[in-house]
Order: C-alpha cells, then sequence, then structure tokens
C-alpha cells in the first residue's frame, strides 16, 4: 500500500504497521476496522505530490501484515513493544496506524528506550492525562498520561480537558504541556511556541480527533473546533521539518460505513507526513 510496485521488506526505509486493537474504546468502537480503512483508501492515492513536486513512495514503503494482539492491554502495549523495536533495529522508519490509541504506549515504550533523549508529541482533542479511566489504566482516555510517566510530552490541539488532568500538569515532572485549540487559532506565532522547548529527537502520535469533527466524524468521540485540513498540513510540515521525528502513528479511526471521505483523509494524512519526512532528497518545494 502507499505504493504501486512490490517493494520487498529489506529495501524498504519506510514500515506501514497495522495495528488493529480496539480494546478500550468508549464511546462508538470500531477502531480495530481503521488500519485497513486506511490502507484501502491508499490504494486510491495519486503517488505524486504537486505540493512537495515529488513522490514520496520512491523511499520505498512496505507494509506488514497486521500482527495478532491480545485483547489485555498490558500484554498488547508488549507485543507493538517489541515489534517496533525490531523494526527499529533494522533501521526502518516505523508508521504504525491504528486501533486505538493505547497502541502509541507501546510505541513509545520502544522508542524512549533507544532513544533516551526522545520526546512526545501528541495531536489529540482530549488531554488524555487521567492516571485511570473507569477503573483502567490503560483506557484510551489515559495514553497521554502513560507518556508522561515515560518522559516529556507535549499535547497539541486540545479542547477537551478535566479539572482532575490540570491539576497533574501543574505537578508533572517529567514536564507535560498542553497547547489549547482555544490558543492556536487566535496565536500568529504559535507554532514557534509549541514546537520550541522540546529535544530535537521526537516521536509523533496523531489521534484523527485533533481534526476538525467536520471533516474528521469517523473517531470515537468527536469534538468540535479542531484542525483544518491545511492547519494541520501546514503544522505538520513545519514540526517534520524542524525536528528530529524518529517514527509516528496515526490513531482512532472508527471507519463509518458508506462515508469514506475521513478514511481517504487519513491515507492522504499519512501519506503527506511520510513526504515531509523527506529521506531522499529535499523536493523542490520543502
Ligand atoms: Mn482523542
Amino acid at each position: 500500500m502507499f505504493t504501486e510496485k512490490n517493494v520487498e521488506f529489506d529495501k524498504a526505509r519506510v514500515v506501514i504497521l497495522p495495528l488493529p486493537y480496539d480494546g478500550t474504546g468508549s464511546y462508538r468502537g470500531g477502531a480495530s476496522r481503521g488500519p485497513k480503512a486506511i490502507l484501502d483508501a491508499s490504494q486510491e492515492l495519486e503517488l505524486y505530490d504537486e505540493e512537495m513536486d515529488w513522490t514520496p513512495a520512491d523511499v520505498g514503503i512496505f507494509t506488514l501484515s497486521p500482527p495478532e494482539l491480545p485483547v489485555a492491554p498490558e500484554l498488547m502495549i508488549d507485543r507493538v513493544y517489541s515489534i517496533i523495536k525490531g523494526l527499529i533495529k533494522k533501521n526502518k522508519f516505523v508508521v504504525s496506524l491504528g486501533g486505538d490509541h493505547t497502541v502509541t504506549i507501546g510505541a513509545a515504550k520502544a522508542y524512549k528506550e533507544l532513544y533516551p533523549n526522545i520526546d512526545f508529541f501528541v495531536l489529540d482533542a482530549h488531554s488524555d492525562l487521567r492516571d485511570k479511566y473507569e477503573g483502567n489504566k490503560f483506557s484510551h482516555a489515559c495514553t497521554s498520561r502513560r507518556l508522561s510517566e515515560m518522559g516529556r510530552v507535549k499535547i497539541v490541539g486540545v479542547r477537551s480537558i478535566s479539572k482532575e488532568e490540570i491539576d497533574y500538569i501543574r505537578g508533572a515532572s517529567p514536564p507535560c504541556e498542553i497547547a489549547y485549540m482555544k490558543d492556536i487559532i487566535v496565536k500568529e506565532r504559535w507554532m514557534d511556541d509549541v514546537i520550541g522547548g522540546l529535544s530535537d529527537n521526537i516521536y509523533l502520535s496523531l489521534d484523527l480527533d485533533v481534526l476538525d469533527s467536520g471533516i474528521m466524524p469517523s473517531v470515537q468521540t468527536p469534538q468540535p473546533g479542531g484542525f483544518s485540513w491545511y492547519g494541520i498540513l501546514g503544522f505538520l510540515k513545519t514540526l517534520i521539518r524542524k525536528k528530529n521525528v524518529l517514527g509516528f502513528d496515526v490513531v482512532e479511526l472508527s471507519p463509518i460505513q458508506g462515508n469514506p471521505a475521513p478514511d481517504f483523509l487519513a491515507a492522504k494524512l499519512v501519506y503527506k507526513m511520510i513526504g515531509y519526512k523527506r529521506f531522499l532528497k529535499k523536493p523542490r518545494n520543502l
């Protein structure tokens, strides 16, 4: 997928890892169908990109078969951790497709172990900083909290947060910061503020609900007032250009039957992010 030729694993620089896990989705469910919907839509993409004036697929993109994932979240996280660690050691740039946001914890663990100075950058409508949600420490509503226990976290695009989480941020160590959507929308130089102060090495996790629910209704817990298509692209381009993004995930797609547009959006977003990474050369327009 994301390619027109059969790329061999050994020759691929980018590996797509589908993680169809839906253990803790709290509202509508269905995130386990997300990776397949993205991969199916990816086959309809134009591989040449007019914005970058090149073909990101030329880096060599190999799509793995979805692994068997245990239902228990701790076991699933361990499994994702060991798969991703193995891929990083083979010098692959790993793009994980969720699945609910919990899969990110396994990925983050692998990156933190191999790159101790890495910071986590999360794009999400929700702060997800609760210690537990409905008694579960590995709920998708606790993902950023688990990341925060491993390292520094910046969460961007938030417009849903509880008082308990605000109190946690005040005392958090390592520091955990939030860029609220309400501020992003009015500040002209918000990108510099958001990107500044972080380590050069970044792991990026993108929960699709960071997008406005008008263009991305296919998520488990939609929130109004999110990023537009060009808004998110502008930000991702800047972030990926300024920082050394070592891997990323795109999670929480919960496809709605009869509405393929959000699936296509997610596929195109993943492809754009791979393109912004500029593995081969500096495309003319970046
Ligand atoms: Mn979210």
